[in-house]
């Protein structure tokens, strides 16, 4: 069958606001991995860029008109449901019969009201590349949606919900994304991780083991699923020898998590010479490192790691469950940069057990810690994680303002300790004027 995937677009001032100048259109890494598994699995596949279109509502009509699917697939994370929602109801509008397909975590939590609502036909949860293939063969031959795992669809106006697919285990088996479906300089990488351009995203791992407070990374699992070396560094041969990429960003929220893992990445990089060529960065924990393993990533090409530090107070640091301390991410920020990779610290601020005094601490960690630059974002708390259960039962959070606030430009909650609202937006001023850009050149 032929497949639409379609990334929707989601005004930039509406993710970012006053940032909206650094938001470019970034590799859609989801539709990726999902367009490669359709095209391996014999479907043909075509990638609809709503977003290069600024969303002209009649580019998408053409569009839909002329590619003729029978089948259109949406992405929907929390702060881009709105818009893919918008999408698919012009789907609807313009090609009624025709079946519209949503993944990702926010369809994965509200899947029950995105069918009643009309928005989707099927809803997939979780992993996407095997239940993609399946449904598509399902919807070609007509057969019973009821058999394939992993997905839920309205029977006789009534959702059901079939049976959990479980995760691949064997994650070199995944078939590439589809990047040769999308234009080399059609996208950049977030203005914080670009080093070196063209750049696009690689994803090393899924799943975590750790279990904070804030966190909606749910969808990929407790149990943490990684790819060899071999298979990595393969790939990254195929986007920089093929494609001409000069940079790769892990997108795995932990890369590498051990020792053993990361040394075998980078030995793989150096032994065949990728390390001359291509630039990464990665995002990882403080208490996963190591000088010697940050010495081989600086020599195997890693030119910027991103921590979630999250916050400068140790009281807070313990009740978001990091499970590290404040003294082991000064000794990994420290211990990084004598390595000559560049840090990045994640801050947020606004968490449950916030306060203005220990939000000012956190600006002065990240004033004082010796990082390259450091971002603030307002916590926002999502729905799938504790501290979204926390905050509703505490009635300090109304859907409301989640709908209005939930990209990181304005808190959406009270605070059950005496901070203001307002105080939660200052730090983003300290951003620039305190963290000035890596790289000239990067902002
Ligand atoms: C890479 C990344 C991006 C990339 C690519 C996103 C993408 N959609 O591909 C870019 C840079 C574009 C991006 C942008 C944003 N992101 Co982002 N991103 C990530 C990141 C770091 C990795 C995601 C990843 O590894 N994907 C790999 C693929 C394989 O996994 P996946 O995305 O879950 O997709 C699988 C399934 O969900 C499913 N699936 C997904 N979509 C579909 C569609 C169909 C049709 C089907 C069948 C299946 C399917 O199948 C996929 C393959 O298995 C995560 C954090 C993390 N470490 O996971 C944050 C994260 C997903 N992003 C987040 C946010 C907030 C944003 C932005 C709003 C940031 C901003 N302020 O602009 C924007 C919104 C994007 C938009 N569309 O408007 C939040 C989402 C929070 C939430 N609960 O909703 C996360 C969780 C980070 C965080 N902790 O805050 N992001
Ligand atoms: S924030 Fe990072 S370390 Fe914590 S649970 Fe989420 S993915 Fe894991």
């Amino acid at each position: 069958m032929k497949a639409l995937l379609i990334d929707a677009y989601n005004p930039p001032s509406s993710t970012a606001g006053a940032y909206s100048s650094f938001l470019e259109p970034m590799p859609p890494i989801a539709i990726a991995y999902v367009a490669g598994a359709l095209e391996a699995g014999g479907h043909e596949v075509v990638f609809y860029d709503q977003v290069a279109d600024r969303g002209d509502p009649s580019r998408l009509e053409a569009t839909l008109r002329r590619v003729k699917p029978d089948m259109v697939g949406l992405s929907a994370v929390t702060p881009s449901a709105a818009a893919n929602f918008r999408t698919a109801a012009s789907v609807r509008r313009i090609l009624p019969g025709v079946p519209i397909v949503m993944g990702n975590i926010h369809a994965d939590i509200f899947y029950r009201s995105i069918l009643e609502r009309g928005l989707a036909d099927v809803v997939v949860h979780g992993e996407g590349e095997v239940t993609a293939v399946e449904l598509a063969n399902t919807l070609e031959r007509g057969g019973d949606l009821g058999q394939v795992q992993g997905i839920s669809f309205l029977r006789d106006g009534e959702v059901v919900r079939t049976p959990t697919r479980p995760f691949v285990q064997d994650m070199d088996s995944l078939p590439r994304p589809a990047w040769h479906l999308f234009p080399t300089d059609g996208y950049r990488i977030f203005a914080f991780a670009r080093v070196r351009e063209p750049g696009t995203l690689i994803n090393g791992s899924r799943g975590c083991p750790y279990a904070c407070t804030f966190c909606s990374l749910k969808i990929m699992g407790h149990k943490r699923r990684v790819r060899s070396a071999r298979s990595l560094v393969d790939e990254i041969e195929w986007l920089h020898g093929e494609l001409g990429y000069q940079q790769v960003s892990f997108t795995d929220p932990i890369f590498p998590i051990t020792r053993k893992e990361g040394m075998a990445f980078c030995e793989e990089m150096v032994r065949r010479g990728l390390h001359e060529k291509v630039v990464w960065v990665t995002e990882t924990r403080v208490d996963n490192v190591d000088p010697e393993l940050l010495d081989a990533m600086y020599e195997a090409g890693c030119r910027r790691i991103m921590y979630g530090f999250e916050t400068g107070d140790e009281h807070v640091l313990d009740s978001i469950k990091k499970n590290f301390s404040l003294e082991r991410a000064r000794e990994a920020a420290r211990w990084s940069r004598k390595a000559g990779i560049q840090v990045i610290g994640f801050f947020m601020i606004g968490m449950p057990h916030d306060t203005p005094e220990r939000i000012k601490s956190t600006i002065d960690f990240a004033c004082k810690t010796g990082i390259d630059f450091a971002k603030f974002t307002v916590f926002v708390p999502y729905p799938g994680t504790d501290d979204y259960a926390l905050l509703s039962g505490h009635g300090g959070l109304g859907r409301d303002r989640l709908r209005r606030g939930r990209s990181h430009l304005g808190a959406v909650h009270e605070l059950p300790d005496e901070a203001e609202r307002s105080d939660l937006h200052r730090p983003s001023a300290h951003e620039r004027a305190t963290h000035p850009a890596p790289e000239a050149g990067a902002l």
